[in-house]
């Protein structure tokens, strides 16, 4: 059975874009927030992206879980799994093999703020389990955690490496918020990308065939479409740095030449000198004891952790 929980709609969604393109592109220095890099395009060049030869951590983590899987089922005896943006909810599946096979687990739960993404995701597994109970909510993880269906002996994934798109203070504010969404003794499943040598990093996010490229630009088209702009994506640059202070990727869209850009539905004109960047992504990475740092401080208990033999991914298994 499955069913569908919505907590935003297109017009709290367009609301969101707006707000957050009129701050971004009138501070200093210029940043747009990536969750709107994923339209159906751009969540198709995600899709892509983790299939590139430089991008280790799509993989990384499916072998982690893939060891870990019937492990993972066994120490949660999960009922209920959560899966926060969930996209296509490919790697849930080993989960929820794992959880069904130890005969424990009766519903999943998936919340993603792209309402078609889920329901693809929630049709194609609702065939794939059909014994499962399958209940998809059109949500933000950052604002409707509260409004998870409650449940008992719930596991929340929170896979890919998708937490390291927030900052340090954000990533303690989301993670307060989930536990305090949780009963005493529910888990957290955590995926999070490892500090290693940059000359990995790098190349994982300025790949030579140019996908993350078009990916970041992409954020671009989505604002021309939805705000009535005039952005020339191709009059931005990709640039990916490792920031070594803060220990995160930064994606940058660098303007080639100086110019002007109209956002006909903010009735805003933006102007970009020749070099100017704008901020379109972090992502952190982590070390193990700086996320059991993080964990402990929000009031998680570590009790588990996975990685692979290179250390490059690490998989959290918490407890509240
Ligand atoms: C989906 C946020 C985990 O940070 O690696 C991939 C997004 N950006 N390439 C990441 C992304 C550029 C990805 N996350």
């Amino acid at each position: 059975m499955t069913w569908l929980q919505k907590h935003l709609d297109e017009r709290d969604l367009a609301r969101s874009l707006r707000a957050d393109v009129r701050e971004g592109l009138t501070a200093t220095p210029k940043r747009l927030p990536p969750k709107w890099f994923y339209d159906a395009r751009g969540s198709r060049l995600f899709e892509d992206i983790t299939r590139l030869p430089e991008y280790y951590p799509t993989r990384t983590e499916r072998s982690i879980l893939a060891g870990n899987a019937q492990a993972i089922a066994r120490i949660t005896e999960a009922k209920t799994l959560v899966e926060l943006g969930s996209g296509s909810s490919e790697k849930t599946r080993l989960l929820l093999d794992a959880m069904l096979r130890r005969g424990t687990l009766g519903s999943f739960v998936p919340l993603d703020v792209s309402e078609s993404a889920l329901v693809e995701a929630v049709e194609s597994l609702g065939v794939a389990y059909p014994g499962l109970s399958i209940t998809g909510v059109v949500g933000d993880m950052t604002r409707h955690l509260r409004q998870l269906p409650d449940g008992d002996s719930r596991v929340v994934a929170f896979l890919g490496g998708t937490i390291g798109n927030l900052v340090p203070s954000e990533r303690a504010a989301f993670l307060g918020d989930l536990r305090a969404a949780l009963h005493p003794g529910e888990w957290l499943l955590l995926g999070a990308d490892l500090v290693k040598d940059p000359a990995v990093l790098v190349p994982a996010y300025d790949d030579a065939a140019g996908v993350t490229a078009e990916f970041n630009r992409n954020v671009l088209r989505v604002i021309n479409r939805e705000l009535r702009a005039d952005f020339d994506p191709l009059a931005f640059e990709h640039v990916a740095v490792w920031d070594a202070e803060h220990e995160w990727i930064e994606m940058r869209l660098r303007s080639a030449r100086q110019q002007g850009v109209r956002l006909t539905d903010l009735d805003l004109e933006v102007s970009f000198a020749a070099g100017e960047e704008i901020r379109t992504e972090i992502s952190a990475k982590f070390r193990r004891d700086g996320l059991d740092a993080e964990l402990s401080a929000a009031g998680f208990a570590l009790r588990h952790w996975w990685s692979d033999p290179r250390g490059w991914f690490g998989v959290a298994l918490a407890q509240a």
